[in-house]
């Protein structure tokens, strides 16, 4: 077993590890020890897309190599080093788009039968945004009825996934240097499942074997995602359940309460995790909960389930990726709720371990020895109800001398939509990004980070995030975070506005005095990325900071990445023009020509290159290099110096 210390920089988290240890639970801490990459994958040059393989290409030397040598380095097929590693990377974006598109297409379902009155348990809640996204989508809306409108706006995004010819709509909405980038390269999307499904034809045995044309339609297919997929459910979810606004929430296991009944909602897509809410509430709920001997019912959310009941409910979150398993181990947890992506398949085991139910709820997605109870959305807050049931009946079989909850959950200011940004910079009547273009322009804010993604086993839990975010708020540079790496924000505490006063550089802490929010920014969860893109683009047009998304001041960055989601999250990001550095290890390693092409000549077509890091402070550094070399483009680096040069002036007088 892994060495408590050495799991996380939480002391929640290693707390909660040590009781799993002394309950004699295995977790993803002990396993991740056992288990050690093979090299030659963790590289990309292991390929087994035909059963001749698998054929693993040995590493390239750290020398110039013999022709001969070079030879050898092919699969049986012939497929070089680099069609493989691009060919693997290409991969890994076709499966993250389509988990981001599954899950954006049956909240399209949802929507469009919702708007058709089809379901009793859900509605249109913010007609605001339902019209200003019929505007974008070219619906008529005149003074048609609100339900005809909401019906067109369903399909055409319902259509989205299976069209054929033309352009993914929401392109549109990006600054217009960056479309014509795109259709210069031939990259715009045509429709989400059409790019993924040739993504995958092209990686077949025989097919694409270039890697610089694979590695052109991965970008092609991971715009299908960010402007495609990820964009439809993050605005169809926002009408359906409400625009973020600010909220106050908690972050940590020490959330789950020991009185209460506590059920953990785990997974990525929201419809059943606002059902929970509201069955959660309802008195005859509370009063069954009473019955059986709790004081009450206690929802608590993980992974990107967690973010959106969270944002538009200040639902606490219990946790992130790897503390899945440690919320089951308090020993405290009634019923955990799964429905697709990032769920481990031990939580079973786990969960055996305690009274802990797991119940699976998705089709899509289930686990051997789980519970599994269908999610209807005909009949949504019933089944909500009947999985809530479950969990107070369960309540009794907890067993107190095997609980142990961690005292501590942290405070948290979140819901920053992208919307919210507006509003809170510019105000209701004059909604703008101008006050935020203007202060990175005076150099208050010397530019803006999207620091997002998962958490990985390979390094010690939350610690590239407190690092990274930390280093990089120190140097004025504004956080925008989203997934598992907001929960670590927030875990470290740096989701209050008083954390600007405690970790900000001067600039940066005057405007989040002024404005009242935190350094960090939670955006949502990792299908909102998509608002990212849309605040760079609000940035962009709202003037004075370059006519394209990579003219901006701005760098993004996945530290503790491990899923396919943010390979794709990624490449979109660079394919929209934006500076973007990984941590952990490189999917490509084992290809010095595909890391190149992804590293360096990226930026001389899509303006916007991959790099990678281990080192959080480099990293940040390497972020902020880019966000001043932005900045000296854009003729602002001196504005900056004299900032600076007046912070000292200002503290000597302070001293005098
Ligand atoms: Ni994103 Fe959300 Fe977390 Fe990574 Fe998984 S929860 S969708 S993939 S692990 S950030």
């Amino acid at each position: 077993m892994a060495e408590a210390k050495a799991v996380s920089v939480d002391q929640v988290t290693i707390e909660a590890y040590e009781k799993a240890k002394g309950d004699g639970v295995e977790t993803v801490f002990d396993r991740v020890s056992r288990i050690k990459p093979c090299p030659i994958g963790a590289g990309g040059a292991c390929c087994k897309n035909c059963a001749m393989g698998p054929c693993r290409v040995p590493a390239p030397k750290n020398r110039e190599e013999t022709p001969e040598e070079k030879a050898k380095r092919t699969g049986v097929c012939g497929a070089t080093a680099e069609t493989i590693a691009a060919r693997n990377f290409a991969r890994m974006v076709a499966a993250g788009a389509s988990a981001h598109s599954d899950h954006a297409r049956g909240v399209a379902e949802t929507f469009l039968k919702a708007a058709k009155g089809e379901l009793k348990d859900f509605a249109i809640k913010d007609e605001q945004k339902l019209y200003q996204l019929a505007m974008d989508l070219g619906v008529e809306i005149d003074d048609r009825d609100l339900k005809d409108i909401a019906v067109e706006v369903g399909e055409i995004c319902l259509a989205e996934f299976g069209k054929q010819e033309g352009e993914i709509i929401f392109l549109k909405r990006a600054p217009l240097k960056r479309q014509e980038i795109w259709r210069n390269l031939g990259i715009a999307p045509r429709g989400v499942d059409r790019e993924v499904v040739e993504m995958l034809h092209r990686t077949h045995i025989g097919v694409d074997q270039d890697y610089e044309n694979i590695l052109m339609h991965a970008a092609r297919t991971s715009l299908a995602d960010g402007w495609g997929g990820s964009m439809i459910s993050t605005e169809l979810q926002d009408v359906m359940f409400g625009t973020p606004e600010p909220v106050a929430g908690r972050v940590n296991l020490g959330i789950l309460k020991k009185d209460h009944v506590n059920i953990i909602i785990h997974g990525h897509e929201p419809l059943l995790p606002e059902m929970m809410v509201i069955a959660s509430q309802d008195p005859e709920m509370l009063k069954y909960a009473e019955s059986k001997g709790a004081k009450g019912i206690n929802l608590g959310g993980l992974c990107c389930s967690a973010n959106e009941i969270l944002m538009r409910h200040g639902i606490p979150v219990a946790g992130n990726f790897l503390q899945q398993e440690l919320a089951i181990t308090t020993g405290a947890v009634e019923l955990m709720t799964v429905d697709v992506q990032c769920q481990m398949e031990s939580l079973q085991q786990v969960a055996s371990c305690y009274h802990t139910k797991l119940i699976t709820t998705d089709r899509r997605a289930r686990i051997e020895g789980a519970q599994h109870i269908q999610f209807e959305e005909e009949r949504g807050l019933e089944v909500a109800k009947e999985i809530l049931k479950m969990a107070i009946d369960n309540f009794a079989n907890r067993n107190q001398d095997r609980v142990m909850i961690p005292d501590e959950s942290k405070e948290m200011v979140v819901g920053f939509s992208h919307e919210t940004i507006n509003y809170l910079l510019g105000g209701m009547f004059r909604a703008s990004y101008r006050p935020l273009n203007d202060n990175i322009i005076n150099g208050r804010i010397r530019g803006v980070a999207g620091v997002v993604g998962c958490n990985n086993a390979r390094v010690q839990h939350n610690s590239n995030f407190m690092v990274m975010i930390k280093e990089l708020i120190k140097n004025d540079v504004l956080v925008l975070t989203t997934g598992c790496s907001a929960m670590a924000a927030g875990e470290m505490g740096l989701m209050t506005p008083e954390a600007a006063l405690e970790y900000a550089g001067d600039g940066l802490r005057s405007v989040c005095e002024a404005v009242g929010i935190p350094p960090v920014l939670h955006v949502g969860s990792c299908v909102d990325n998509s608002r990212i893109l849309m605040a760079a683009t609000a940035m962009v047009k709202d003037g004075g900071l370059g006519d394209d998304i990579s003219d901006l001041p701005a760098a993004g960055a996945a530290p503790e990445w491990m899923s396919e989601k943010a390979i794709s999250i990624g490449e979109y990001f660079v394919a929209s023009g934006v500076f973007t550095v990984f941590g952990v290890t490189w999917p490509t390693t084992n290809s010095e020509a595909v890391t190149k092409y992804l590293f360096e000549k990226y930026e001389d077509s899509l303006k916007g290159m991959w790099a990678f890091e281990q080192d959080p402070v480099k990293a940040a550094q390497m972020m902020i290099a880019h966000i001043d070399k932005k900045r000296k483009e854009l003729g602002i680096d001196k504005a900056r110096e004299r900032i600076l040069y007046d912070m000292e002036k200002r503290r000597e007088l302070d001293a005098a």
